[in-house]
């Protein structure tokens, strides 16, 4: 679990699949896939200048952030596995999905 902790500076747009945090981007999310292991807390950073939301797709899933400003951060932790799919309620064309493997 080396992380690197050098200030240099991270121009590359390095984004490892096997990470724990989503970025809002050009309105999508980023990965739109990500895979994790059941216990894992997912971070949000909303780093459009436009709001957006972090919310399951369907009725009675377990995402519901509230609006995200710019820079705004929503985390959740993934209690069960299964495949969580959400969207951003203000622009539904938003769509990602979070796969919890046991
Ligand atoms: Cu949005």
């Amino acid at each position: 679990m080396d992380m690197p902790s050098s200030s240099a500076a991270a121009s590359a747009p390095a984004a490892p699949v096997s990470g724990t945090t989503v970025a809002i981007t050009n309105f999508a999310f980023s990965p739109a896939s990500l895979t994790v292991k059941v216990g894992t807390k997912v971070t949000w950073t909303n780093k459009d200048g436009d709001a957006h939301t972090v919310t399951s797709t369907g009725s009675g899933g377990p995402l519901n952030s509230p609006a995200m400003a710019t820079n705004d951060t929503f985390s959740f932790t993934f209690t069960t596995p299964g495949t969580f799919n959400y969207l951003c309620t203000i622009h539904p064309f938003m769509t990602a999905v979070v796969t919890v493997t046991p």
